[in-house]
């Protein structure tokens, strides 16, 4: 489905939100004219669209530099020169509209050719500089909705919390909470714009979700339905947060992570109340300033009172410890550039994160709290979470898909076991890698109690492959993989957009996968759940509210670390 027209100013201009305070976009010496509304319609997209994988700043990460003019030395101590302006509207129109084989996506389905044509003179300007968020800023924006005091004592439902699916209604700015038992809707909430990850409280009663636009939202799944108590604001984009999980501080803290501006902020973790807010500005590995290092996965350990903050820009691993946040301690473990997401290894000591445009994967050892391993991997390594199993030959592995490669690499991960201690030397190393009819994965899933992994091909220009899930039987990875088609399967209208098969997640019990299929910004989409054991459809979980569904985070799964 198309969006915006040019002719929709006025809508766009009251939509865009979370511009009303970003700076203005300044023309660079030849770049083509703009009036002010295109101007304002380019910023609005570039921050839907672009920046997440260029950034903010355009400085680029997982996408390219695009920055109007650029140049840059090369070893030989020759200087490369290049930037949009050099490239031209024209030759801009059709990268965005084809998108490129180096994984940029096409928008020819997404954006209008106005629209394109708008974003190919938007990026010829000087790149806008957002204003910065303060402490005071988050305490004007926190809205203590549902004071502590006034929350139920009890759960006042008498539905099955661990089994409930927190699920990303991605362009309405909405979450569902769906029921794993009876896979009816519960409750559909409004949240921050296209919230990116929820994660669950310590105790498995709340759900934390954050918005692209910064929009913290904190929801109450003991009341008779779920209820918002609380919202706050980070800065104008962000895509992490977590909680502190440690024995004695469970949901003490919330951590989130903006990606502008480049900081992290802890609040209190039952009401939101900001606590503190650091900056994430600073050198990267290569011992260079870098003015926008996006906050990009945190997770929270279970061992120790801290959380691993991975830096996208500087390839910097911080571990926070909250035992004392008044006297912060922080450790910086040196990785590689482009920190993206990732997962713990089956023990929960190791947290294997991918430095996708580096096409690497860390390994952080958080009992030691020193770097285990940097591994190289095939072209941009994606994992979400990973996935952890017991491969037959090599014993206990990690897994991550690939944006850019065709395979999923399979990971050996080190073990206190004495049963593993044979599996040792392969420890680090990619041990497998499992063919794929093609590149474009997301997302990988197992459970432990599964004898399958589930790989996805969203991003895969194809609709054959980007519409699917292809399984491995782990016992026998020599098997060929099973494919699932998840469009198919569910009975829903071929569209002209694609309906892209994405983000795995298992239930409570590790029997059934849920899968999102993720179709146009208007048509009505499904979750469809298999059966883990068959493989066969279970349930088409549909409605006209079932918006372009994305992540899933099942509460028991979530608060566990299960995958
Ligand atoms: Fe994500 C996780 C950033 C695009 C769905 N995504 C993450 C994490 C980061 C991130 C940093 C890790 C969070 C954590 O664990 O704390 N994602 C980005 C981007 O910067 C990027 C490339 C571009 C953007 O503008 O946001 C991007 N992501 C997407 C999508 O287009 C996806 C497919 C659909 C959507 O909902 O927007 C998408 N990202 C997800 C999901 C997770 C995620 C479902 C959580 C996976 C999990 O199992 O934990």
């Amino acid at each position: 489905m198309k969006t915006g027209k040019l002719t929709r100013i006025g809508a766009a201009l009251l939509l865009a939100h979370a511009f009303g305070a970003h700076g203005q976009a300044t023309p660079a010496a030849q770049a083509p004219a703009m009036t002010a509304p295109e101007l304002e319609i380019g910023k609005k997209i570039y921050f839907e669209r672009c920046a997440g994988c260029h950034g903010v700043l355009r400085k680029g990460a997982t996408g390219k530099n695009l920055e109007p003019l650029w140049s840059k030395k090369n070893a030989d101590g020759t200087t490369q020169e290049g930037g949009m302006l050099r490239l031209g509207t024209a030759r801009l129109e059709k990268i965005i509209a084809l998108g490129t084989e180096g994984g940029m996506v096409n928008y020819d389905d997404i954006l209008t050719k106005e629209e394109i044509n708008v974003m190919a003179r938007y990026i010829q300007q000087e790149p806008p500089i957002p204003p910065e968020f303060s402490l005071k800023d988050m305490e004007e924006s926190w809205k203590l909705i549902v004071p502590v005091a006034e929350r139920p004592k009890k759960q006042m439902n008498k539905l099955n919390l661990k089994n409930m699916f927190a699920v990303t209604l991605r362009d309405t700015g909405e979450l569902a909470v769906i029921d794993g038992d009876t896979k009816q809707i519960w409750q559909i909430l409004k949240t921050g714009y296209a919230v990116h990850i929820s994660r669950m409280s310590a105790s498995g009663r709340y759900i934390y979700t954050v918005g692209r636009d910064g929009l913290v939202t904190l929801i109450d799944m003991w009341f008779e339905k779920p209820t918002t108590v609380a919202t706050i604001r980070l800065g104008s984009d962000a895509r992490s947060v977590d909680v502190s999980k440690f024995k004695g501080f469970e949901d003490k803290y919330l951590i989130g992570g903006g990606y502008w501006p480049p900081q992290y902020s802890i609040m209190d973790g039952d009401t939101l109340k900001p606590r503190k807010i650091v900056s994430t500005r600073g050198m990267t590995v290569d011992g260079e300033y870098h003015p926008e290092p996006r906050v990009a996965s945190i997770v929270a350990s279970q061992i120790k009172p801290e959380w691993v903050v991975n830096i996208k820009e500087t390839g910097q691993i911080l571990l926070v410890d909250y035992s004392d946040i008044k006297n912060l301690k922080t450790t910086t473990i040196e990785s590689a550039k482009f920190l993206h997401d990732g997962g713990f290894d089956a023990s929960k000591r190791y947290f294997m994160v991918a430095a996708n445009a580096s096409n690497k994967i860390a390994a952080v050892d958080t009992k030691t709290g020193k770097l285990a391993a940097l591994i190289d991997t095939k072209k941009i390594p994606h994992p979400g979470r990973g996935a952890n199993f017991i491969h037959p030959k090599y014993g206990p592995v990690w897994a991550t898909g690939h944006l850019g490669d065709a395979v999923v690499s399979l990971i050996s991960t080190a073990s206190d076991k004495p049963a593993d201690a044979k599996f040792k030397q392969h420890n680090w190393k990619v041990v497998q890698e499992l063919a794929m009819p093609g590149a474009g994965n997301l997302f990988v899933k197992t459970h432990p109690k599964s004898n399958h992994l589930w790989a996805d091909m969203p991003m895969n220009p194809e609709r054959e492959n980007a519409e699917v899930n292809y399984v491995f039987d782990i016992r026998d990875l020599s098997k060929p993989p099973v494919r699932i088609d998840v469009a198919k399967d569910s009975g829903l209208p071929v569209t002209k957009a694609l309906r892209r098969a994405v983000h795995q997640e298992y239930n409570e019990k590790g029997d059934e996968v849920w899968i999102s299929l993720w179709g146009g910004k208007t048509d009505q989409s499904a979750i469809v759940v298999y059966d883990d054991k068959t493989l066969k459809l279970k349930k088409v979980i549909t409605d006209p509210k079932m918006i372009t569904p994305t992540g899933k985070f099942n509460v028991w799964n979530t608060q566990h670390d299960v995958y």
